[in-house]
């Protein structure tokens, strides 16, 4: 028997609600490229980023004069209870596929609703915007338990997202997460992904669990979809771009890093075929065996931070 997955495409705020927001900052503003999905516009003096309600999505980012950080597929589409293919989506409460239930929404369902925009401020070179979602009886349906998302993106010459979740009910929970970042590239063939040498990975793509030994940085030159088990940060060296990115993360024992290659990029149908040569996730999570406990009125918090250096 289907179960009937009840996810909501509401709209909790309108267009005039958002905008009364952020009428104070002329920085921030509110756009609609496609009706009934409000994106966030964000101009610091150093940088520029749009972020969608739907989902609390970080879609672009980049400082100024500088191509951009993060790909957002251009056969990418808003539909409503879908995540947008690229940018920052947000995996919560469980990363992948369902623990028990394989019919349920792939990440879970916060990258798939709106979110409350909560508030909006520039001080000095930085924005920073605050988006809420709180449980309710469509995510019940999901997800039998109370809690509370608070998603804080600060915007200036970095890119810094923090998840925080917190347990409002009386139940104690687990979850599993991820800000699953898309970065962009100039040529997938010619970077350097360092920060998960001398860690092991569980990898997604084989049937074998056993966790595998990282002995080199990584050149990536087919299909990856590995869960590492690092606390540390990545630093990926872009030749094609003469550029590194590098990804900082917080409250994360896991990064994920995910390549679907040829075959995978023509499978997905939000994908151009060619498009695996143009981006790598690389994602910081709580994945694999790295599942936060939420007692009540316990919180974790799940950051990333995103910036570009030189290429040394
Ligand atoms: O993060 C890697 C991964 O779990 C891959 O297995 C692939 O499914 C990717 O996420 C994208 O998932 P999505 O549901 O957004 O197509």
């Amino acid at each position: 028997m289907a179960k009937v997955l009840a996810v909501t495409f509401a709209m909790s705020q309108s267009i005039e609600d958002l905008t009364a927001i952020l009428s104070e900052i002329p920085e921030l503003t509110v756009t609609e490229p496609e009706i009934g999905f409000p994106v966030i516009e964000v101009q610091t003096p150093v940088s520029a980023a749009t972020i969608a309600v739907h989902g609390a999505q970080v879609l672009t980012w980049a400082p100024t004069d500088h191509p951009p950080v993060l790909y957002v597929s251009p056969k990418a589409k808003m539909t409503g209870g879908k995540a947008l293919r690229g940018g920052i989506p947000i995996c919560w409460p469980w990363f992948g596929n369902h623990p028990e239930d394989p019919q349920m929404p792939s990440h879970g369902f916060a990258r798939t609703r709106f979110w409350e925009l909560v508030s909006g401020e520039m001080v000095g070179k930085m924005a920073t915007i605050v988006f809420k979602l709180v449980s309710d009886e469509e995510t019940k349906a999901l997800f039998p338990f109370d809690f509370e998302l608070t998603a804080t993106i600060r915007i200036a010459d970095k890119l810094r997202v923090k998840l925080n979740m917190k347990n409002t009910g009386v139940e104690i929970y687990k979850v599993s997460s991820a800000l699953h970042t898309y970065l962009s590239l100039g040529d997938i063939e010619r970077i350097q992904l360092e920060g998960v040498k001398g860690s092991h990975y569980i990898d997604q793509a084989s049937d074998d669990k056993e966790p595998v030994y990282q002995e080199k940085n990584l050149q990536i030159k087919g299909e990856v979809d590995r869960i590492y088990q690092s606390m540390s940060s990545v630093l990926i060296r872009d030749l094609d771009r003469y550029r590194s990115v590098f990804v900082d993360k917080a409250g994360s024992r896991s990064t994920v890093i995910w390549n679907p290659w040829k075959e995978k990029s023509k499978e997905l149908a939000d994908l151009p075929d060619k498009a695996y040569k143009e981006f790598v996730c690389v994602e910081c999570a709580n994945a694999g065996t790295d599942k936060p406990t939420l007692r009540p009125n316990g919180s974790h918090n799940l950051e990333t931070v995103i910036g570009l250096r030189p290429l040394s």
